[in-house]
């Protein structure tokens, strides 16, 4: 089983054809989406609604905690699939990648990333202020975490992992960037990366303040002294566009 956990804070409009995109993408392959919810808004009621009928929903609500990556790693304590996908809400991450990452850890990946930076992929849904904050962001990580300098897009929030991998490990969610903790604190060997084109909020609005930034550059630097991956040893792989799309196919013939 797939386990998909989604941090969601004020999220409403999402919701719907969200799970509506992540259930097409994800035909007879069992899964169970995981919402940990943190919103002041109807976001709980709407998720409580169709898990009346849908019984792949699991609903965390929290009612005086915040911050995306505890978020995601209470999700992970619930999970119960052999393979642990996190998401964000707001369609940002088209939910389509899932199959690509399933794929990808069919194939004996340790963890899946999409990437915007690889041929096929795409860093549309950013306006150049926030692609030069993100972009400065990924840079220092990679100067102090050796374990995150090949990787391409280790800042998205978009990944598949094995559970396996997870237990046990002491994910820190100070920060806000849950992958590089995922990255540094387990023993992610083999590493696919897939090509995905990343898309404008519609819905909502963008959580990003100084804030985070700051936390970010913290989790780093507290990473910097504490990563049990040293990124020796780690494979990364990649796959093209019609790679990517071969495995699918193949798969889906399987
Ligand atoms: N549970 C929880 N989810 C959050 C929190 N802050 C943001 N999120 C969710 O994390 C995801 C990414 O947040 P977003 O604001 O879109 O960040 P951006 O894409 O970097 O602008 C979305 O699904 C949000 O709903 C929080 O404090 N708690
Ligand atoms: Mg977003």
């Amino acid at each position: 089983m797939l386990s998909i956990v989604i941090p969601t804070y004020n999220e409403k409009d999402n919701i719907a054809p969200l799970l509506e995109r992540i259930h097409g993408a994800l035909p007879g392959i069992e899964h169970e989406v995981i919402f940990v919810d943190d919103s002041k808004d109807e976001t709980p009621a709407v998720i409580e609604e169709i898990a009346k009928s849908d019984s792949t929903v699991v609903l965390h609500h929290r009612e005086n905690e915040k911050g995306l990556a505890t978020a995601v790693v209470k999700g992970f304590s619930l999970a119960k699939g052999d393979f642990v996908a996190c998401m964000d809400a707001d369609l940002q991450h088209p939910p389509e990648v899932l199959l690509d990452m399933h794929t990808a850890m069919l194939a004996g990946a340790d963890m899946a990333i999409p990437s915007r930076f690889i041929p096929g992929g795409s860093d549309g849904g950013l306006n150049l202020w926030r692609k030069f904050v993100s972009g400065t962001a990924r840079y220092i990580g990679k100067i102090l975490l050796p374990c995150l300098r090949k990787i391409t897009d280790p800042t998205s929030g978009l990944f598949m992992v094995k559970r396996e991998l997870l237990e046990g490990a002491q994910l820190n969610p100070i920060g806000w960037k849950i992958m590089i903790e995922v990255i540094a604190m387990c023993q992610v060997k083999k590493v696919l990366e897939t090509p995905y084109v990343f898309h404008d909020r519609e819905n909502g609005e963008s959580k990003l303040s100084t804030k985070v930034t700051i936390e970010y550059l913290k989790q780093v630097w507290h990473l910097r002294f504490h990563a049990a991956n040293n990124g020796k040893g780690m494979k990364i792989m990649r796959w093209s566009p019609e790679k990517l799309a071969e495995r699918i196919e193949a798969s889906k013939q399987a």
